[in-house]
């Protein structure tokens, strides 16, 4: 396989390579560099291959990115309006209707909460566009907001250039609203004219965010992109961007819920789907985004070629990645730890904030995110100490700590493989953390301990580090909030004593006697194991004779194989209902077959 962004790079002038402990700055070497892949020749030995994966470095671009650890994801579209967090295509223009949309209002929040880029979804699934694009007639530009003659890639391409925030574009490769999706070359065309209306009329854009998510075209035909296509405009328009999740700049750390790994590799022999053959690569590799390893000795052993491909944690900081008004924003406390398992885990953290049906941040997502921008400021902003050339802090006096954070100079590479962090108290060194990678950064927590000095010992690596100072904090994790654990929506309460089994094939829920329903909660397990519903029929029954679909169902519970989040579903009229039966039509591996499963259902009554 060749890849088109494979460089090779020579660096000017002999550096020293210092044995023994490590210097800070000591790991210039006077021989190459691999810039974002590599091919491994097949004869390569083990120690040739863990040699060259030391050597893989990122571009220039991609260096930036990383650089930036805080980013936001702006979910908005007709899903704000509907509901639901995979619209089907079929939605009315119409719904589209922000009363208050204030792009200011966004970029504003996220520049004080500490927010350096902002992606729009542009296009989400629905392939309603929220710019008035030429390619199509499902677009903001068919909505009566502001007469149809509203833009909202403008409006925040304009918010950007106001506050100094760098604008990104997730533009939905999958498709559900054009006629021509699943005719591959007709539909590829469309794209590409979609991505060049956004990526030559906008200005600068940094991120380009094409979805991995590939549904099926009208009558099951399938759509084959031409990415290599969609790469070459992107360089052509967009040279210093860089292009997220199927592309080879960005990878997607394989969850939604803010976990990082806390062994990450930046390099990986986890072939990018934007390459031809990757899936086969990947195949014969045995992995893929989700792989718990992506960067072991083991797996460089059986590499083919290598990537400087980091991870970006993307989580929303409410359940779903769309608003839905009976949904709350995460507590302090969990996007504190978010926060430790991303951007303390060599990721850089894209963090959804959706706006509402006004088109604004909700109050209490804004002020959550005025919250989490302090507590990261009052956490990092103020190490208690930091090395000065070498890998040791030494405190004037006993101080207490409770965290440390380290880095590599990744523009060399990426080479811990193990190290301990250690604490000198009453002459005695303990160790107080370890870990395996550090890669561009680092951060453990432990239990607070007062130390005169702190060092940092690189226990395993590949090659000679290049160390960043090592920095020490104090810091304080918010309280542990009680989670309401209750998801009723306003309006409605649960009705007690319902019991639920499954028969024939479907989960069938009796309730005590007749009753007004107005909707359910589908929670389903948080692993999405085979079951889970996907696509599922619901219907209700007063006395199990006559069956009836309520009104308002979808039936599809969109992106539930990713986000296994509850999910509520209001009737748009409650019927009079004494059972209700959910057959699964396909559950979240694809099964149209498989036993249903769920972790609970309630079954929702006004209030
Ligand atoms: C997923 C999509 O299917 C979700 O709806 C969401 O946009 C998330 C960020 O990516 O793959």
């Amino acid at each position: 396989m060749f890849f088109p962004t494979m460089k090779m790079i020579f660096p000017a002038g002999a550096a020293m390579l210092l044995a023994g402990s490590i210097m800070l700055g000591a790991c210039g070497r006077s021989d190459k560099y691999y810039e974002k892949s590599v091919e491994i020749p097949a004869d390569a030995t083990p120690q040739e291959r863990v040699d060259m994966a030391s050597r893989v470095v990122p571009t220039p671009q991609q260096l930036a990115w990383q650089e930036l650890g805080l980013t936001a994801f702006l979910h908005f579209g007709v899903n704000t309006f509907t509901d639901r967090e995979w619209g089907d295509g079929t939605e009315d223009p119409a719904v589209f209707a922000p009363t208050a949309l204030d792009a200011e209002q966004w970029v504003a929040t996220l520049k004080k909460a500490g927010f350096k880029l902002v992606i729009l979804t542009a296009k989400h699934h629905d392939g309603f566009c929220l710019w008035p694009t030429a390619t199509t007639g499902h677009s903001v530009a068919a909505s009566g907001w502001l007469e149809g003659n509203g833009d909202v890639v403008k409006a925040l391409r304009e918010a950007c250039d106001k506050y100094d925030m760098k604008l990104g574009l997730y533009l939905s490769p999958w498709d559900r609203n054009a006629t021509c999706y699943g005719d591959s070359e007709k539909y590829n065309d469309m794209f590409v004219a979609q991505l060049r209306e956004l990526l030559g009329n906008y200005g600068k854009v940094d991120e380009v965010w094409f979805d991995g998510a590939c549904g099926e075209g009208p009558n099951g035909k399938r759509q084959e992109y031409d990415w290599e296509r969609f790469r070459k405009v992107m360089e052509e328009l967009q040279p210093e961007a860089v292009l997220a999740i199927t592309g080879d700049d960005v990878r997607w750390v394989g969850n939604e819920g803010g976990l990082g790994r806390t062994t990450e590799w930046s390099v990986t022999p986890l072939t990018p789907a934007i390459f031809p053959g990757s899936k086969e690569a990947n195949d014969r590799l045995g992995i893929n985004e989700m792989s718990a390893d992506l960067g072991s000795r083991e797996l460089l052993a059986k590499a083919e070629s290598l990537h400087w491909w980091p991870s970006e944690v993307d989580v929303s900081i409410r359940p779903g990645w769309f608003y839905h008004p009976d949904e709350k924003p995460k507590s302090l406390r969990e996007l504190a730890e978010i926060y430790l398992q991303s951007v303390g885990r060599n990721s850089t953290l894209l963090l959804n904030i959706p706006p509402d049906r006004r088109g604004l941040i909700a109050r209490a997502d804004s002020l959550r995110l005025m919250e989490f921008g302090k507590w990261v400021e009052t956490s990092f902003a103020n190490p208690v100490g930091k090395s000065e050339g070498s890998l040791t802090i030494d405190f004037p006096a006993a101080t207490e700590i409770n965290c440390v954070a380290a880095g590599e100079d990744i523009s060399k590479g990426q080479r811990v493989e193990s190290f301990v962090i250690e604490g000198l108290s009453g002459g005695n060194w303990t160790t107080l953390a370890e870990g395996t990678t550090i890669g561009h950064r680092r951060i453990l927590t432990f239990e607070p301990v007062a130390v005169e000095a702190v060092r940092l010992n690189v226990t395993s690596s590949r090659g000679e580090p290049c160390m960043k100072p090592v920095e020490a904090f104090r810091i304080e994790l918010p309280a542990e909030e009680v989670a309401d654990a209750s998801n009723v929506p306003s309006g409605h309460k649960a009705v007690n004593g319902v019991t639920a089994s499954v028969r024939d094939g479907e989960i069938q829920l009796t309730l005590p006697e007749v009753a007004r329903v107005s909707g359910f909660i589908y929670t389903p397990h948080a692993d999405a194991r085979p079951g889970t519903l996907y696509r599922y029929k619901c219907e209700t029954s007063p006395d199990w004779g006559v069956w009836t679909v309520p009104a308002g169902v979808s039936g599809e519970f969109g992106n539930i194989m990713h986000n296994a989040t509850p999910r509520t579903v209001v009737f748009s009229k409650p019927v009079d209902a004494r059972y209700l039966r959910f057959k699964l039509l396909e559950d979240t591996k694809g099964s149209t077959t498989a036993s249903p499963s769920w972790a609970d259902i309630t079954v929702l009554t006004p209030q």
